[in-house]
């Protein structure tokens, strides 16, 4: 007989965003349960396991601030961390506050629906199990859903097939083997110079050229490790209200790219490739706004790529020439480029001709059939939306989110949906969420919701949710800054265009960190301007 019980908040994952909201909410004395689909915490880190996952935020800034005990003490090893320190500390996290009682885990939500008579989700699992909440909370992250293409014949294929995002946990050996790897987004970009160096011959298939600038990545010295950590109080601070919800390693100018002299910018480039990281897009201030502005640094970047992948005909199909960089997810690499220098790589154009079918031995393409042992999906994921509606979630009178959404993400802030009142989206479509260093976002958002549900208690509010028009008006302005910027013109996952058939509109708010945390500020110091705050706890009670 399927299990019923009933806490004040159901949190759905154990990632970064999960996590910190379990301790949150504990420590405000709210009973809560986690469900979890891995088999532990961690996240998107739980599950990208692929050889050469790091992150491509520094460490010091993509980690928690809310325990100054831990930030002080926690050394990272590097200054981008691979996946394996990453899950370790999010380990720690979990042990530290002894966080994993309250998770069960290998365990998904399969429907969260709305009762409006007793104002309480009743959550479904996959392991039969049913728990009545007053409050649901999807903390489930924005690249959680693996996309694996429909190529024909993928049932045929008799090796070994991967995806960067649902990795074994056991180590993968390629020494010896041919492999392919399909997509060049972040996660093929990582993971193919490292399996280069393994494999006795490595295919890539490139669908679309992405753009990539060295990460120079380095071994944490203790003194980087000490200034920041000395200045950390501040540094977070500004990290807050900065842009991207972080620091750059070289300052951003308030200059346009057109109104400084070929030198300067060549100079400016050369500063920031040498520097590494997203430092870049950084340069000038319209790169991501004007297109001849980013062509300077479009074209800049190329000539890199010439000078640095030998073979003229692989360098040419390496440069990216049909979006401006930058409106894809910029890469951070280390030596991709002069991966394709080896002799045991090749690169297969597939833009006019899609891959056709796996076969039993391998894959076909372009009239050529191609021999493997193994091949690796490095084929991204449904971002942002997936996740989310592939829970069967449904608001007032049974409405579905999928229903709602069908012409694409309608948020207030990316934290709530009209029609389905106390559900909560932690770095939900509409908020800078990917768009900036996901921690900073995370702390944001996970600290507005605990506050929010200590506001609803003490004034025994029983129900809250968006109003239509704040809803609406909050769905246009982000249609309207991303329209000001060149993000549209790529068919990025921002835009859903990786998923045949979803709908094509940006998904993050690209208004900057710091604008939308006073923005949430200001609606929070404003009653909840644009929240509808109804019933008393009273009632709602006496319903169930
Ligand atoms: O996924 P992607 P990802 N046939 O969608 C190709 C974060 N992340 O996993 O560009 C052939 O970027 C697709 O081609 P195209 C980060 O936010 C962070 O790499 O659509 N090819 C593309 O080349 C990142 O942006 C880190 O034409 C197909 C690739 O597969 C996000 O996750 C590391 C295809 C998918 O690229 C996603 O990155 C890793 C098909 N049918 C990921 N379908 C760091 O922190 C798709 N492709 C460093």
């Amino acid at each position: 007989m399927a299990k019923t019980s009933s806490v004040d908040a159901v949190i759905v994952g154990a990632g970064f965003s999960g996590l910190y909201l379990l301790y949150l909410l504990r420590w405000h004395g709210f009973s809560t349960r986690v469900f979890e689909r891995g088999g532990d915490v961690g996240g998107t880190w739980f599950w990208n396991r692929y050889p050469g996952a790091r992150c491509d935020v520094e460490s010091m800034q993509y980690s928690y601030s809310f325990d100054e005990e831990l930030q002080q003490e926690w050394t990272w090893p590097e200054k981008y961390s691979a996946q394996p320190d990453i899950l370790r500390y999010i380990g720690h996290v979990a042990d530290k506050h002894d966080l994993r009682k309250d998770i069960t885990f290998e365990t998904s939500v399969t429907s969260a629906h709305y009762l409006s008579d007793a104002n309480r989700w009743t959550i479904s699992t996959d392991a039969g199990e049913t728990v009545l909440s007053q409050y649901f909370i999807m903390a489930t992250g924005c690249i959680s859903t693996a996309n694996m293409p429909d190529i024909p014949g993928i049932d045929d294929f008799k090796g070994n097939t991967y995806h960067t995002g649902a990795w074994p946990h056991e180590k993968v050996d390629f020494a010896g083997q041919h492999v392919g790897v399909i997509g060049t987004g972040s996660s093929g970009i990582q993971s193919i110079p490292v399996i280069a160096e393994e494999a006795a011959h490595l295919t890539v298939f490139q669908r679309t050229p992405h753009w990539t600038v060295p990460a120079r990545n380095v071994p944490m010295t203790e003194e980087y490790e000490r200034i920041w950590k000395d200045n950390y109080a501040e540094r977070r601070a500004q990290m807050r209200y900065s842009p991207s919800g972080s620091l750059r390693s070289v300052a951003p100018m308030d200059i346009s790219a057109l109104d400084v002299t070929d030198a300067e910018r060549e100079e400016a480039y050369r500063e920031r490739w040498a520097a590494g990281g997203m430092t870049l897009l950084k340069s000038y201030n319209d790169l991501l706004t004007s297109n001849d502005a980013n062509e300077t640094a479009a074209a800049w970047v190329r000539r890199r790529i010439a000078e640095t992948v030998k073979d003229p005909a692989k360098a040419d199909l390496l440069a990216p020439k049909t979006y401006p960089i930058g409106t894809k997810r910029l890469c951070l690499d280390t030596d991709y480029y002069e991966t394709y220098n080896r002799e045991n790589v090749d690169l297969i154009d597939i833009a006019d001709t899609p891959i056709d079918r796996l076969t039993v031995t391998g894959l076909e393409t372009g009239g050529r059939s191609f021999a493997f042992d193994s091949i690796v999906f490095a084929t991204g994921f449904d971002a942002m939306t997936g996740t989310l509606l592939r829970v069967d979630i449904r608001g007032r009178a049974g409405q579905t989110l999928k229903k709602k959404w069908e012409a694409g993400p309608r948020t207030y802030l990316g934290l709530m949906c009209e029609g389905f009142p106390n559900m909560y989206t932690i770095t939900g479509p509409g908020s800078p969420s990917v768009k900036s260093n996901m921690l900073s976002s995370i702390e944001q958002h996970v600290e507005l919701v605990s506050d929010t549900l200590v506001h609803l208690r003490d004034n025994a509010i029983a129900t809250m949710e968006p109003d239509r028009k704040a809803e609406d008006d909050w769905v246009d302005h982000v249609q309207d800054v991303a329209n000001q910027t060149l993000f549209p013109k790529a068919n990025s996952w921002y835009m859903g265009a990786n998923i045949p058939g979803k709908p094509r509109l940006f998904m993050p708010y690209i208004g900057g960190v710091g604008t939308y945390r006073k923005i949430c500020e200001d609606i929070v110091a404003d009653n909840y301007r644009g929240f509808k705050l109804e019933g008393s706890k009273a009632g709602a009670a006496a319903a169930e």
